[in-house]
């Protein structure tokens, strides 16, 4: 697919869309993200992303070179630039280009990128059959050595957990803090459903607090479902009525088996498939409008 990518101050070809080696993004993932929707022209939770964008940011020490609100313009302008329905944004910002110690008083200027592609979905096969997910090996790294509440390039962590779910031949990992407390997937938020209760893990436990997972606790309380922040142990996950993910990719995803245990009936469970036909229908009622908005800069990218 041709596209523009927009690297440091101008829109380039995606296939000419490139950063330094000494970038220290590149060479140490000092730096941020985030993983953004675009449904039917509209950009998804998008004040909710920069912010966390821009709190990740802070959290490291690192100042992002333009205002909140010029980074929403940006992104608008990025997937128009594109002409997408339907499309997925990175925006990702770096320490910049450096030398080859980690001092990051070495780099210049933030690197700014933002990535606009298609969507690489979950295939239909997951929402109608579930994900299998196994536990990790791998605790989340503690919020004293590396918050994972920063949606940073530092993915070391969350990738040693997929590998193992690659290796068991499984959709997901699951992964506890270092007392064995439930926190989240590798790349998902998670939940269990139990009594007709849905419980989630708090944030201060260690986990990325996700938007999808914010956006689906509001749902579920909008439905009148009794919805909670809980700490809880793999113990209620395997004798959870129902256990289900959530991210801006996966939105959703029921998961109906965990470390050889079947969750509730085997299939996606009632609660979740009525979760996720209220976030569909949220996603294509939501959003900032991407080719009508009153935010878009005219004319070029600065
Ligand atoms: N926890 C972690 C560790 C994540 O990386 C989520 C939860 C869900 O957050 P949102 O805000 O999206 O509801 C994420 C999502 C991938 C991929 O390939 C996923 C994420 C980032 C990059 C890639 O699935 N983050």
């Amino acid at each position: 697919m041709s596209g523009w990518t927009y690297v440091d101050g101008r829109f380039v070809p995606k296939e000419e869309a490139s950063v330094s080696v000494y970038d220290h993004g590149f060479l140490y993932g000092d730096g941020v993200f985030e993983g953004i929707r675009v449904y039917g022209g509209r950009v998804f939770k998008l004040d909710e992303h920069v912010r966390r964008l821009y709190e990740s940011a802070k959290s490291i020490l690192l100042e992002i070179p333009i205002p909140p609100e010029e980074m929403k313009r940006l992104i608008l302008e990025a997937v128009r630039r594109n002409g997408l329905q339907d499309a997925y944004v990175r925006p990702i910002v770096t320490r910049g280009r450096g030398d080859l110690g980690i001092d990051p008083r070495k780099c210049g200027r933030p690197t700014v990128v933002v990535i606009v592609d298609q969507i690489q979905l979950y295939p239909e096969r997951a929402y109608r059959e579930g994900l299998r997910m196994i536990t990790a090996t791998h605790r989340k790294s503690p919020s004293d050595s590396l918050n994972p509440r920063i949606k940073s390039l530092n993915y070391l962590n969350q990738i040693l957990a997929r590998l193992e779910a690659n290796l068991a031949g499984a959709d997901e990992a699951l992964m506890l803090n270092h007392e064995g407390y439930v926190c989240e997937c590798s790349a998902d938020n998670v939940f269990v459903v139990r009594s007709g209760e849905v419980w989630t893990p708090p944030a201060h436990l260690g986990i990325l607090r996700g938007v999808t997972r914010d956006a689906v606790l509001e749902i579920a309380r909008d439905l009148g479902i009794p919805a909670f922040e809980r700490t809880f142990t793999l113990h209620d996950v395997y004798t959870a009525d129902e256990v289900f993910l959530t991210g801006t990719g996966a939105e959703i995803g029921p998961v109906v088996w965990v470390d050889g245990r079947v969750i509730g009936s085997g299939k996606p469970g009632p609660l979740t498939l009525r979760l996720l036909q209220a976030y569909r229908e949220l996603t294509a009622r939501e959003g900032t409008p991407v080719y009508e908005d009153s935010l878009a800069a005219p004319g070029g990218s600065g």
